[in-house]
């Protein structure tokens, strides 16, 4: 049965006689050891950040199914996804695009523009099924704007449920959005039930220097571990699902996050706290096992990936690079040395609707943020304004809270500082000294050469990828509805609130 599926496939790839034009070699010669038009299965956690998982170093993560798809694959660890927010990330995934091209997608709580071209709908053209189940790319709606159905694809009650009903014949790819590691939602924390951090040793944690060391963050931070563990176990469960099926070898197995943890100055923030990730992909015996690449990887690689092992190529306007060339281990694959990241409106926290815009460049030494309206709060107005309260970019948590009740008091100030107070235009972390990015040595004699040529870099990038910023006056996030359930002055709104 199996191997007749197989005899099907392969048949269907020869007379799409695309295979070999992308794989670099006549169809005919078909890579030896390589199995064309792969499944493919994308487990996207939410809010869960690097380092967080055993093989990472990190001792308090219980993350052995992860851990197991580096082992036996291969461990990306300078992955970068191109927003520090749920839907221009997952918009960016989707479209292998940098989030400013994306006109109400790069904002959360957008919509999503029926003119952008998605890789899922390009592998579905191509004879793959695709389907997902969890948080697809959200939040946002895209019903208004000529979807019929979420922009990933069909959704499905569950991956075995898929598996279940899904057409033998044809290669698949399924999304996983798990969001187990994410708050339940803007106004409640994790979960602190017994269960959720059962063995989880609080005193274990190590606390950034982000944030005060204090018993209620790590009271937070463990519960987050839970998260992490849970959302872990989920993953077991999917690959096991796959293994049952005796997919599991012929699947690429990818395992990531849509951005940074959700704690003060991760989420929302260009900061590896906010938009660093994991990433771990396996897929059978095509892959020497217990590979690492430091390489830097875009979050919007994915989508060049994903078509390159379905045997398709990017559109023209996707920035999107594919890294099949460094899963396989090849040489010539035209590996990044920096990544870009992205704001702009998160929560609609700021009088007049106003976005927080951000443009950054990670190299390995720096990091180099701009703050392009540095007279805005990059947390939200600090006044209650809506349900969310004060600093809204900062969601809710025993944290924040616990930030909040100390702002201004003694010992607190560069946490405030660093959280809820403006900052200025210009960002610059030496890595070297500073990995947690907590000193900014923007204006510095010393840093001054490697400030220019960053922000050149910057320049650059905006101009060649048509970023509406590169003008200075130009603020179209500030326009765009927000379709988040209304929140306004403490009133369920019967419509999603937009902009005036
Ligand atoms: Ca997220």
């Amino acid at each position: 049965m199996l191997r007749l599926t197989f005899v099907r496939i392969f048949l269907a790839i020869s007379l799409l006689s695309t295979v070999g034009a992308a794989w670099g070699v006549g169809a005919e010669e078909a890579p030896a050891g390589i199995k064309a038009r792969p499944n493919m299965l994308f487990f996207i956690a939410d809010n869960w950040a690097f380092p967080h998982a055993g093989i990472l170093g990190d001792k308090t993560a219980e993350t052995p199914a992860f851990d197991r798809l580096a082992r036996e694959g291969v461990l990306f660890t300078h992955v970068f996804n191109a927003s520090p927010i749920c839907s221009p990330t997952r918009a960016s995934i989707l479209t292998g695009r940098p989030p400013h091209q994306l006109g109400e997608a790069g904002n959360l709580w957008g919509g999503f523009p029926g003119s952008l071209k998605v890789f899922t709908r390009m592998l579905e053209d191509a004879g793959y099924e695709v389907g997902f189940c969890g948080k697809p790319w959200a939040p946002g709606r895209y019903k208004p704007y000529g979807w019929s159905m979420n922009p990933v694809g069909r959704e499905y009650k569950s991956f075995t449920d898929f598996l279940a009903v899904r057409d033998p014949a044809k290669p698949f790819f399924f999304w996983i959005g798990n969001v187990d590691t994410a708050l339940r939602d803007a106004f409640q924390g994790w979960n602190y039930d017994e269960e959720s951090v059962k063995g989880i040793d609080a005193s274990g944690i190590v606390v950034p220097p982000q944030l005060p060391d204090t018993p209620e963050i790590r009271r937070d931070i463990q519960a987050y571990y839970g998260g992490v563990r849970k959302m872990d176990r989920a993953l077991a469960g999917s690959v096991g699902a796959l293994d049952q099926a005796r997919l599991l070898d012929e699947t690429v197995v990818v395992c990531t996050s849509d951005n940074g943890w959700q704690m003060p100055r991760g989420l929302a923030n260009c900061y590896d706290a906010g938009s660093r990730v994991p990433l771990a992909v396996r897929w059978g015996s095509h892959l020497k096992a217990g590979r690492r690449v430091d390489d830097f990887i875009s979050g919007t690689d994915f989508t060049a990936t994903f078509l390159e092992l379905a045997g398709l190529s990017p559109t023209a306007e996707m920035t999107s690079r594919s890294f099949v060339d460094l899963l396989l281990g090849r040489q010539g694959g035209k590996a990044r040395d920096a990544a870009f990241i992205e704001r702009e409106r998160h929560a609609n926290v700021r009088r007049g609707n106003l976005s927080y815009p951000m443009r950054a460049i990670r190299t390995e030494r720096f990091l180099y943020i701009r703050n392009l309206r540095p007279d805005r709060w990059p947390a939200g107005d600090p006044q209650v304004y809506f349900d969310v309260g004060d600093y809204g970019d900062v969601d809710a948590s025993a944290a924040k809270n616990f930030l909040q009740a100390n702002i201004g008091k003694p010992g607190f100030q560069r946490y405030d500082r660093m959280i809820f107070e403006k900052r200025p235009e210009e960002e610059l972390y030496d890595l070297v000294t500073d990995p947690a990015q907590v000193v900014n040595v923007a204006g510095q004699e010393r840093y001054a050469a490697a400030q220019q040529d960053l922000r050149n870099r910057l320049d650059r990038w905006m101009r060649e990828t048509s970023d509406p910023r590169i003008d200075p006056s130009c603020d179209p996030w500030d326009h765009y509805p927000y379709y988040a359930p209304g929140v306004l002055n403490g009133k369920k709104a019967a419509e999603p609130y937009a902009p005036r």
